[in-house]
């Protein structure tokens, strides 16, 4: 395993032939992982809307004039109902999401009892919930959050035209909580926002080089959403090309590679046949069920009738990098 990825490394990937990039992602992919196996994440967001910072792809923000309405904090028995229901359509990891800049209080006191029912239910768990502290994480941890989803979202230069009320350190600071408490770190970004290509790999650069690597690397594609200054501002009006996607997707299964590559949003505008391409650049997980945070998604029977045409099975759970069957490439 590589920790040392530079980024012009990482650009020359990028500018491989489209089909000469695709195959090294296969056989990469095909040493570590049964190439038809795909993990199921269900997200649910326990708590929407009215988040004080100011990401500027987010709904959620309290800053942008979206559909989005602020909510309090689900029921704890809402939360587990629908983890019940995403347990029984064959989902293997249950992932709560709340709109804050950081957890406090009673709230977060809550949410752990939300993850050790969940834990109890006999699923992953994960949570996204913005900044944690040591003592935070060392909590979660004690409840029995198997996951901290937080991403990078981009490369350490173009963060700064995308967020202003946290710093990239700040996250790298989140990350090394999560980590030193012994959990799993679901870390990734998201391609589309008008990053150039260096930007880009700048982004997988900085995933790459953690040592350990992320053990999920959650892949978006920019949900455009009418009143965030991604769908409004000019600056930002250039639409992602596809194939720059899949791309994305191949050059983080390249450079990490046993980390489970998550195909994430964006899927609900994608073809079939796109997906497919995802998939075979080593993508081995999705989002799945009809809603992200607050955005759609593909649903759950449509992505069940396009594992079948593609011959994928669901993983019931994911296999720790130690115990994979290296397959033949
Ligand atoms: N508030 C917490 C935080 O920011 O860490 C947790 C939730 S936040 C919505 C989780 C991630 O969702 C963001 O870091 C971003 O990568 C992704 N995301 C949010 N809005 C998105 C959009 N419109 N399109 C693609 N990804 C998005
Ligand atoms: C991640 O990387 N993507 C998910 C999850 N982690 C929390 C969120 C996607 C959100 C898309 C916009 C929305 O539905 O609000
Ligand atoms: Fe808040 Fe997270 Fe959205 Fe940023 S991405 S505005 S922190 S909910």
């Amino acid at each position: 395993m590589r920790y040392d990825w530079t980024v012009d490394e990482i650009m020359a990937l990028y500018e491989l032939p489209f089909n000469d990039l695709i195959f090294r992602a296969q056989q990469v992919h095909r040493t570590h992982f049964d190439a038809n196996a795909v993990q199921l994440s269900t997200l649910l967001s326990i708590k929407t809307g009215g988040c004080p910072e100011d990401c500027k792809y987010c709904p959620q923000s309290a800053r942008y004039n979206t559909e989005v309405e602020s909510e309090l904090l689900m029921k704890k028995d809402e939360v587990l109902q629908a983890a019940r229901a995403a347990k029984e359509k064959g989902a293997s990891r249950f992932c709560m999401g709340a709109a804050w800049r950081e957890p406090k209080g009673r709230a977060f006191e809550m949410v752990c009892e939300m993850v050790s029912e969940v834990k109890a239910m006999g699923m992953e768990t994960c949570a996204t919930l913005g900044m944690l502290s040591a003592g935070q994480a060392a909590r979660l941890r004690q409840a029995g959050l198997d996951y901290y989803n937080h991403n990078l979202d981009t490369d350490p230069e173009y963060y700064k035209e995308i967020i202003s009320t946290r710093t990239y350190e700040e996250r790298l600071d989140t990350l090394k909580n999560v980590r030193a408490e012994g959990m799993s770190v679901c870390c990734g970004g998201i391609v589309g926002m008008g990053e150039s290509l260096h930007n880009r790999a700048g982004m997988i650069a900085q995933l790459a080089r953690m040592n350990p690597h992320p053990e999920s690397v959650p892949i978006n594609m920019l949900v455009k959403v009418e009143g965030t200054p991604m769908a409004e501002d000019e600056q930002f009006a250039e639409e992602l090309d596809s194939f720059d996607f899949v791309r994305s997707l191949a050059v983080a299964r390249i450079t990490m590679p046993g980390s489970y590559v998550r195909l994430s949003a964006g899927r609900e505008t994608m073809s079939e046949h796109l997906q497919s391409l995802c998939f075979l650049a080593g993508a081995n997980s999705i989002f799945y069920g009809e809603k992200l945070l607050t955005t759609g998604n593909q649903a759950a029977d449509q992505d069940m009738a396009m594992f079948k045409k593609l011959g994928i099975y669901a993983e019931e759970k994911a296999t720790p990098s130690s115990r994979r069957v290296a397959d033949s490439v």
